[in-house]
């Protein structure tokens, strides 16, 4: 891809679009940044990309055809329906995402992430695989570091571990991992999407474009994912925490086992797993498929599953108050997530959820809290959903807080010794912050705030 005077629109100034502006830049393309929020929104921002040559064109967007752009980039978070897609597109000028862009520049084989839980966790996991066996890393995408921003400083020797959402994947035409993971699909992000059926068809762009050689790691256990394997059988390598396989990773007798073509292979007990949950080990087994896939020795695969620690805002551990655990799960951003969650423990939990709900359903949420939560404190514009949805299944152990600081009090007055509190929200931050991380950073500072008194 020569991108070089070529007239490039960028669509969104986010995180992914100042990367992909920098990165055009230093091709010597011309840029052009559109973003829906003003310049007054923007602040110091504006100024800046300005200053490095962009052309910003804010809270408003320009007219896109094949006169003033030969490309457009856009942003995972915006929808394809904003006016300069929706005229790219009917001009005839071509519209991809940063993944796509970072590919065509990636020469390391890469290891693609997706699926509605898990995907973050999967993705350090196996970026610290790859890592401890002594390979140059980089663990990028939709966890958080652009993958255009980093992706040239790797080479064929390397590995680039990536995580991608479905919003990523809507806008790739040629991505082609060496190994594709999805991981399970639930209902998520249908307010975007529409339907389930748009949702597995963009996570299913994962696998479009793999060849003979390429790997594609699928979950047997979950009905949606098990079916993409009769598009493309012979590069199947199923995990299973419900099946022993003849062919993939799974459990037996307490132990994680991988069988394929180069043997059966017993790589270590599931108690020496540090990060805790079913799920957990769900993403331990497609870890464990991966490293097989791409040659790592079994020991090799076992040192890591038993080192690794997990990552901040999904079932991370802050402290314990007076004989009660308090779980940092802010990431749990639909309801499958926290339901996760809330299997992951066996001890009375309180949990703190809501948030913005991205238009999915609480019922069969609301069903797993009263199995498993004996106080429930809502919080956020769609608390009182969860509320409903809990008082429909006969909960009635029920605290709205007007925000945070309420919610985690709360907490503290009703949680008994030996139980957990849990935030876990089954929402989005985006009612009251930013993203998902400064939601749990005011969680953990106000656990550790009480723990002060
Ligand atoms: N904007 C518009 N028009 C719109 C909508 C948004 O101009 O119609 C502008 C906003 O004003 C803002 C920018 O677009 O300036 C935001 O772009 P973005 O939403 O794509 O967010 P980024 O900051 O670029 O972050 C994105 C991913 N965000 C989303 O997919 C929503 C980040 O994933 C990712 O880490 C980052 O790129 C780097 O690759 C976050 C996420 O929430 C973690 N992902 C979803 C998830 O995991 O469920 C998919």
């Amino acid at each position: 891809m020569n991108l070089e005077n070529k007239r490039v629109l960028v669509v969104g100034a986010g995180v992914s679009g100042q990367a992909v502006s920098e990165f055009l830049l230093r091709k010597k393309a011309t840029v052009t940044l559109t973003d829906s929020r003003s310049k007054e929104q923007m602040g110091a921002l504006a100024e800046q990309l300005a200053s490095q040559g962009v052309t910003l064109y804010l809270g408003a967007s320009p007219v896109v055809d094949q006169e003033n752009y030969d490309l457009v980039v856009v942003s995972p978070g915006v929808p394809l329906t904003v006016s300069p897609v929706v005229q790219a597109r009917e001009k005839g000028v071509p519209v991809i995402g940063e993944l796509e862009l970072s590919y065509h520049f990636t020469k390391s084989p890469i290891v693609a992430i997706t699926g509605t839980n898990g995907k973050t966790t999967t993705t350090s996991l196996i970026g610290q695989m790859f890592r401890d066996a002594g390979y140059q890393t980089l663990v990028a995408g939709n966890i958080g570091l652009p993958l255009v921003s980093e992706v040239e400083k790797y080479t064929e020797k390397d590995v680039v571990v990536a995580e991608v959402s479905s919003f990523q994947l809507e806008t790739t035409e040629q991505f082609r991992p060496r190994v594709a993971v999805i991981l399970n699909i639930t209902p998520d992000h249908l307010d975007r999407h529409g339907t389930m059926e748009e949702y597995s068809r963009a996570k299913a762009r994962i696998f479009a474009h793999q060849q003979a050689g390429d790997w594609l790691v699928l979950n047997y256990d979950d009905p949606i994912t098990r079916d993409f394997a009769r598009k493309c059988q012979d590069r199947v390598i199923f995990f299973s925490r419900q099946h022993i396989l003849g062919q993939g990773s799974f459990i037996q007798e307490g132990k994680i086992m991988v069988n394929g073509m180069r043997g059966n292979y017993e790589i270590t007990a599931v108690a020496n797993l540090k990060i805790p949950g079913g799920h957990n080990l769900e993403n331990a087994l497609a870890a464990a498929a991966v490293g097989y896939a791409m040659g790592l020795a079994p020991a090799d695969i076992a040192q890591t599953l038993v080192s690794f620690m997990g990552v901040a805002h999904r079932l991370e551990y802050i402290a314990t108050l007076n004989g009660v655990a308090y779980v940092n799960d802010s990431k749990g951003t639909n309801p499958d997530a926290a339901m996760k969650a809330l299997e992951a423990y066996d001890v009375p939990i309180v949990l703190i959820a809501g948030g913005k709900n991205k238009g999915v359903s609480f019922n069969n949420f609301a069903q797993k809290i009263r199995e498993k939560v004996r106080v429930l404190i809502t919080v956020g514009i769609h608390g009182y959903q969860i509320e409903e949805a809990a008082r429909q299944q006969g909960f009635t152990n029920i605290f709205p807080a007007e925000d945070y600081t309420q919610a985690v009090t709360l907490a503290y007055q009703q949680a008994k010794p030996g139980e957990v509190v849990l935030l876990s929200p089954a929402c989005t931050s985006w009612d009251m912050f930013k993203n998902f991380e400064e939601r749990g950073e005011l969680f953990r500072q106000l656990v550790l705030e009480l723990g002060k008194e």
